[in-house]
């Protein structure tokens, strides 16, 4: 099999090229000019803005499945650049299905990559959620992702592409932005442990319910649905069961090598918070027989090592 990753060089990217690699796929990714892609695999640049570019890394590379990773995947910079984020999750996403459609290679399977947070206002009771649950996105990322997922259905229909939309949950592990909270409390975490900062970590809401997964666990998924999902379907990505915060920052806590106290800062606690999203993921279940394996406790330890790890170097760097 034969993947272009389309967006390779974000926190997905580089996982998903290790799980196809070993997979023994043959991988080429794409990433912006300012961007690097570490891992091995054939790589070139692309900005999806480009139609004509995207045609002809297609023509070139002969995939057989195509993963859309590319996206402006942050909820605060879309409140903040909405033309932006609707011109790359949006009018991107139709470029890449219109270069789909012109390749000369006619049997591309295509994966785009929707959100959990398409589903926002959910109804009360509405939990575990099916993919057949409306969709009330409550911010500009999850109305644009929504939107990519229905232009993806309706490309499928109109002219037959196989086409399959996943709606992925809350993904973590090593090397994810601090911006996420696991990544969040368990940098906070090592920088305590490094004397950067007082013992005490900074959190916002912690009786919010959500579904977490390790991102390998994510990318393991992505490969069973290019290989065995159903043309057309939409699949939610999750774990299934989901946590309080308040779990997350336990098993962080349990980690740390001193005691930390614990404080709320007002500023993380956020108005419309819902308070609980789980996915229902009998569906990539049946079709794939995929469910998440990497545990909870298993996901912040590494993200906690990573941390260490990274302030260890930075360290280093600067000699102290
Ligand atoms: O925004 P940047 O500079 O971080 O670059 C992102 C890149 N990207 C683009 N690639 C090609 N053409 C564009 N016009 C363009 N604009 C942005 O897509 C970044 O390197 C990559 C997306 O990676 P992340 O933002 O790290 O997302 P992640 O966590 O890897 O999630 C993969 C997908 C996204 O579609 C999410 O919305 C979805 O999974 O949950």
């Amino acid at each position: 099999m034969k993947a272009l990753i389309i967006g390779a060089a974000g926190f997905v990217g580089a996982y998903l090229i290790r799980e196809l690699a070993s997979a023994g796929w043959e991988v080429h990714a794409t990433c912006l000019p300012n961007e690097t892609i570490t891992e091995k695999c054939g790589t070139h640049v692309l900005d999806i803005m480009n139609g004509d570019d995207i045609s002809q890394i297609f023509d070139e590379t002969a995939p057989d499945v195509v993963y859309h990773l590319a996206a402006q995947s942050s909820v605060s910079v879309s409140w903040k650049k909405p033309q932006l984020t609707a011109e790359i999750n949006v009018i991107g996403t139709i470029n890449v299905l219109e270069a789909i459609r012109a390749a000369e290679k006619k049997d591309i399977r295509t994966l785009l990559i929707g959100s959990g947070e398409e589903y926002g206002y959910i109804r009360k009771g509405a939990c575990p959620l099916k993919e057949s649950e409306p969709l009330n996105p409550g911010n500009i990322y999850a109305a644009t992702k929504a939107c990519q997922g229905m232009i993806g259905e309706i490309y499928a229909r109109a002219y037959k592409m196989d086409i399959v939309m996943v709606r992925a949950f809350n993904h973590s592990g090593p090397r994810q932005s601090d911006i996420f909270v696991i990544s969040d409390f368990c940098k906070q975490i090592a920088e305590i442990e490094k004397g950067m900062r007082e013992p005490v970590i900074s959190v916002g809401n912690l009786t919010a319910m959500r579904d977490f997964t390790d991102v390998r666990d994510v990318v393991r998924a992505y490969r069973l649905l290019g290989e065995k999902g159903r043309s057309g379907a939409v699949y939610n990505v999750g774990r299934g069961r989901a946590v309080t915060i308040q779990f997350i920052l336990d098993t962080a806590l349990s980690f740390a090598e001193l005691p930390i106290e614990v404080k709320q800062d007002p500023s993380r606690m956020r108005a419309s918070d819902i308070p609980l999203i789980e996915p229902d993921v009998s569906l990539i279940f049946a079709d794939t027989g995929w469910c998440a394996e990497i545990s909870m406790e298993q996901t912040v330890e590494d993200t906690l090592n990573y941390w260490r790890e990274k302030l260890m170097a930075y360290g280093l760097s600067l000699g102290t």
